[in-house]
């Protein structure tokens, strides 16, 4: 398993983070992560640890199940998030000297899954302010645009707009009041005709991955296989102007609590937030 970078991050690639909130990183987790990540998120019936969430629409044929911060109980996808290349390609795309890691979060559709992942931009999920808190989002299994590929809208991360948090998955009583009182994200994929925006997505083959700023809009829609699990695992980390903000939604990083850090300064615990790389 690599832990270094199969080949260097590009200027362009850094370009395109900056001016688009999102850029496609191919090929740089050789096959044995990919592999092993593949089963270790989808063992035990794709109950891999954490705070695990199932959309259970009757009438969908598949089920899209979405789990938070498996890495703390689970090391191997602990090692994944400290340990893979994926700490260092987002800190290099942040332009940071150092990276914390944050989260990880599962997101399995099954064959024929007919739930979306709603539209949104994710800092308003977020106890945090700042842009360099960015997403780098692994396909484990091949993600063709039709079968639930993400989707951005290109340089929506420079609107500066906090739209309402909706949960992957139903939950109830999810944002606390500040977020309840964001607006909306349109509907985007009505918009697809629309010159005024710019839409971004990709085939995206296991082991490629979607690197995202956390005021980038972005969403995804069916799974159209018949045959193949849609899987990805996001792994999230902050560094450079990353502060804390307090609870926005009932999300917490389990070993937190809302006032453990002072609010407008990077929150610094190496135990819940260790340092993952350095410049
Ligand atoms: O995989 C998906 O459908 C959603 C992913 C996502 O929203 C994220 O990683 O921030």
């Amino acid at each position: 398993m690599n832990r270094d970078l199969l080949h260097p991050i590009t200027e362009d690639e850094k370009r395109t983070y900056d001016e688009d909130g999102v850029v496609c990183i191919r090929g740089q987790f050789d096959r044995e992560w990919i592999d092993h990540m593949l089963a270790v998120c989808t063992g035990n019936d794709v109950n891999p640890g954490g705070a695990r969430h199932e959309q259970s629409d009757a009438d969908d044929p598949g089920r899209f199940v979405a789990a938070t911060h498996m890495s703390r109980e689970n090391k191997d996808i602990w090692n994944f998030a400290l340990n893979s290349p994926a700490a260092e390609i987002a800190a290099t795309l942040m332009g940071v000297d150092e990276a914390r890691f944050f989260y990880d979060q599962l997101f399995f559709k099954e064959p024929g899954t007919l739930a979306p992942t709603a539209w949104h931009n994710d800092l308003p999920f977020w106890p945090f302010d700042g842009g360099d808190v960015a997403s780098v989002w692994v396909a484990l299994t091949p993600t063709p645009k039709e079968n639930s590929g993400l989707v951005y809208v290109g340089g929506s991360h420079k609107w500066n707009k906090m739209y309402y948090p909706e949960p992957a998955t139903p939950r109830d009583n999810f944002a606390l009041p500040e977020a309840e009182a964001f607006e909306r994200c349109p509907a985007f994929h009505k918009e697809f005709d629309n010159p005024d925006y710019r839409f971004l997505s990709w085939d995206m083959e296991a082991g490629d991955c979607l690197v995202h700023h956390p005021m980038a809009v972005h969403g995804s829609g069916k799974n159209a296989s018949l045959d193949t699990p849609r899987v990805a695992l996001s792994v999230r980390y902050f560094g450079g102007d990353a502060t804390w903000h307090g609870k926005r939604t009932i999300f917490e990083v389990p070993g937190t609590s809302d006032d453990m850090f002072p609010v407008g300064k990077m929150p610094i615990n190496d135990d819940v937030f260790p340092v993952v790389w350095r410049a």
